[in-house]
């Protein structure tokens, strides 16, 4: 199918019995489970940073990967060899969606109307290719992080000159998403944090904050761009403290500044893990909130407190995230986007074959096991009998607002309250998860 990956069809799905290594053994994309296909269900995107922009360098060690489009020469057309690459592999995974940054896609250049030229370059080969293929864009990004300019932030930068040159990216990076027909615009404040209160006001950085997140809205809206926005919570790294730490701290900043019904957010699992949460506690926080939008999908590592952006692969907690999601609705706008890149030592260009094909196995497997406890009310049931006592009358009145603290007092002493504890029988419903397993 093309030169990269020298493979001549899609990696085919052959069920849970094959032993091919580029074979899908659960992820069956026409499957209809609950009224719909698991490629609809599961609206997967590959990204175009980790799989096709990042090298393997880390803090020690230089580039691992070496791919022909990072050769020396002409980077335009570096840029163009990539999106073959990128479009061979989407085709090869039969992937519906990808997503980018406009910093992935086309070189900077100098100052930034020869960046925004080559970004819309980039992008009418996107659009052809596109339509040669049916990939889709789940959503599209601009990096406000990597460039020097950017060390201190974008939106919160304490250089409004630093915020100008912000906004005009993602006013360019927002054009081309709806250009191409993206399903969603994402932002993650690469650096929307800080390091010491000794240089920081914070006060007015927040406020700054609010200010961009603002302006995007506006744009979208004066544009008549359809897609969500999201914002994509990150408790630390690169910031020590950054504003969108968590889903909870994100919501905060949307009510402060009257957003909540325009922004939602793209939770990621690493991300989740380190702000010391489960990723499905910030997926079930997210659908409480009304702000459920997409999911960066991929697995932190335990050990290690920094953003490995590992392939999820762990199908018991990918059950757990799964029932919250359905249990959410599904996807509109949203998808699971592989924001996740392989180890440095994968260095083979079908590595990155074989981790999505692993990753989107997981996945799917993940999402039947769940979707069956969701249909035998596994555990919906217990759940329901823990809260039933809020059906009675009293609990009716309580939450409505009809009685006060006073009357609620009087009623328990009339009525003489006692209330018995209950077993939370957490091995008990712990020992169902894995009766499905
Ligand atoms: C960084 C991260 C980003 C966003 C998009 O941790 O997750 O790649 O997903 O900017
Ligand atoms: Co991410």
């Amino acid at each position: 199918m093309g030169d990269f990956f020298q493979l001549d069809k899609p990696i085919p799905y052959e069920g849970p019995s094959s032993r091919k290594a580029l074979a899908y053994r659960w992820y069956n994309p026409e499957h209809k489970v609950m009224g719909k296909t698991l490629a609809e269900h599961l609206r997967f995107a590959v990204c175009y940073w980790h799989s096709f922009s990042w090298t393997g360098v880390d803090p020690f060690g230089a580039e691992t990967l070496l791919r022909p489009w990072q050769k020396p020469g002409d980077e335009m057309a570096n840029a163009r060899l990539k999106a073959d690459a990128a479009f061979e592999m989407f085709e090869l995974l039969g992937v519906p969606f990808f997503t980018f940054h406009d910093r992935d896609i086309a070189p900077e250049g100098g100052a930034l109307g020869e960046f925004e030229k080559n970004v819309w370059e980039i992008a009418k080969v996107f659009e052809a290719k596109m339509k040669r293929s049916g990939v889709r864009l789940l959503w599209g990004t601009a990096n406000l992080f990597t460039h020097r300019r950017y060390m201190a932030g974008a939106a919160t930068n304490p250089d409004p000159e630093v915020f100008a040159y912000a906004a005009a990216q993602v006013k360019t990076a927002m054009d081309v998403t709806k250009a191409l027909n993206g399903e969603g615009y994402v932002l993650w404040g690469g650096r929307e944090g800080y390091e010491t209160l000794l240089n920081t006001d914070m006060k007015r950085e927040l406020q700054q904050l609010g200010r961009f997140l603002t302006l995007v809205v506006e744009y979208k809206h004066r544009i008549g761009f359809e897609g969500s926005i999201y914002i994509e919570p990150k408790p630390k790294e690169p910031t020590k403290h950054q504003y969108d730490y968590d889903v909870a701290s994100v919501y905060g900043l949307l009510k402060a500044h009257g957003l909540e019904k325009e922004i939602k957010v793209n939770i990621e699992q690493n991300h989740a893990v380190l702000a010391g949460h489960s990723f499905e506690h910030e997926i079930a926080l997210a659908e409480a909130l009304g702000i459920l939008g997409s999911i960066d999908i991929n697995r932190g590592d335990y050990l290690l407190g920094w953003d490995t952006d590992q392939f999820a692969m762990n199908v018991p907690e990918l059950v757990l995230a799964f029932c919250q999601i359905i249990k959410a609705g599904g996807f509109t706008t949203g998808g699971l986007n592989f924001d996740a890149k392989i180890r440095r030592q994968s260095i083979d260009s079908e590595d990155l074959l074989q981790a999505h094909v692993g990753s989107m196995d997981a996945c799917a497997r993940a999402f039947l096991i769940a979707s069956k406890m969701i249909d035998d009310r596994a555990l919906e049931l217990p759940l329901k009998s823990r809260y039933e006592g809020w059906d009675s009358q009293l609990a009716r009145r309580m939450v409505q607002g009809e009685l006060g603290l006073e009357q609620i007092a009087d009623y328990v002493k009339k009525n003489r309250i006692d209330p018995q504890p209950r077993s939370g029988r957490q091995e008990h419903l712990e020992s169902i998860v894995n009766n499905y397993l």
